[in-house]
């Protein structure tokens, strides 16, 4: 078996636009609806759980109706030739349901949920979730997402898997949240790296080659372009 090249994909909000799921900053993004303290730290489930579990309920509806857009499928062609890690900030399971085999959720995944005192065993959550619902442990279940404010476990798992790749690719995030964000700037100095977003982003003078431009629509002509040049 040839060895096969390590390709890292950091991606972030900006992939599951086209598939109607809400970014978080761009207009009317989720951001301009709710205040990030209201409904997504721990501060906030203390002070109104229902509040929480309303708004993970709304996006657990939105997305289950969702489908995978061609971003998605398109990096899944990535698999035959190069050994590929997908390293997602966003909830959504649009990566595995287009067919990627390796995913790593940093903030969580919005179809699982956990007891409030045991954060290594989750439920899959096929209803809405509601303050009163127990997990076996007799607690209260809570969504299985990173909350601002808490730590992101497998933020070091995060960093091996970014850390001696041959190509890195970040796709439709703004790399305002940390840690996760750092991940731009963890890999070595000869990795071949690539960023694919509509909006001017700061990391071409890292040396990071700019497809500027939709998700659906870029992350196809990447992605031939790898698969023809090996890159
Ligand atoms: C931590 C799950 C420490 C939830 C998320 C004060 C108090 C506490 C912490 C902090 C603080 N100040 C700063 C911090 C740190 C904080 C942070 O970074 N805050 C930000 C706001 C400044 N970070 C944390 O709190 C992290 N934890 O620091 O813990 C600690 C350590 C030890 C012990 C205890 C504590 C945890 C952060 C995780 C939060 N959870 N998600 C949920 O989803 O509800 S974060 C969430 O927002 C996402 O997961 C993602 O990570 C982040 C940013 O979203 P993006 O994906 O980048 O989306 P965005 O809308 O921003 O950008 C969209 C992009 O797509 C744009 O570039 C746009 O141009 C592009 N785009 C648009 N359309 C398209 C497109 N691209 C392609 N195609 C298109 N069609």
């Amino acid at each position: 078996m040839e060895n096969k090249k390590k390709l890292v994909i950091l991606s972030g909000a900006g992939i599951s636009a086209e598939s109607g799921i809400k970014t978080f900053r761009d207009t009317g993004g989720l951001w301009e609806n709710y205040d990030i303290h209201e409904v997504a730290t721990f501060e906030a489930w203390q002070k109104n759980p229902k509040l929480v579990l309303d708004f993970y309920n709304a996006r657990r509806h939105q997305v289950v109706a969702a489908e995978p857009n061609l971003a998605h499928h398109s990096l899944v062609a990535l698999e035959k030739s190069f050994d590929v890690h997908i390293i997602t900030q966003n909830i959504d399971d649009l990566h595995e349901r287009a067919g990627s085999s390796n995913v790593l959720h940093l903030h969580g995944e919005i179809l699982k949920s956990r007891s409030i005192s045991n954060d290594s065993v989750t439920f899959p959550v096929d209803e809405d979730l509601y303050v009163g619902q127990l997990a076996p442990d007799g607690q209260q279940l809570r969504p299985h997402i990173v909350w601002f404010g808490e730590a992101v476990p497998a933020m070091d798992e995060a960093i091996s898997i970014v850390r001696d790749c041959d190509i890195l690719i970040i796709i439709g995030t703004s790399l305002n949240v940390y840690p996760a964000a750092g991940l731009a700037y963890a890999c070595g100095e000869f990795t071949n790296k690539f960023i694919v977003d509509p909006s001017t982003v700061p990391l071409h003078e890292k040396g990071f080659i700019h497809y500027q431009g939709s998700a659906a629509k870029e992350v196809p002509t990447l992605v031939n372009y790898l698969l023809q040049n090996k890159a």
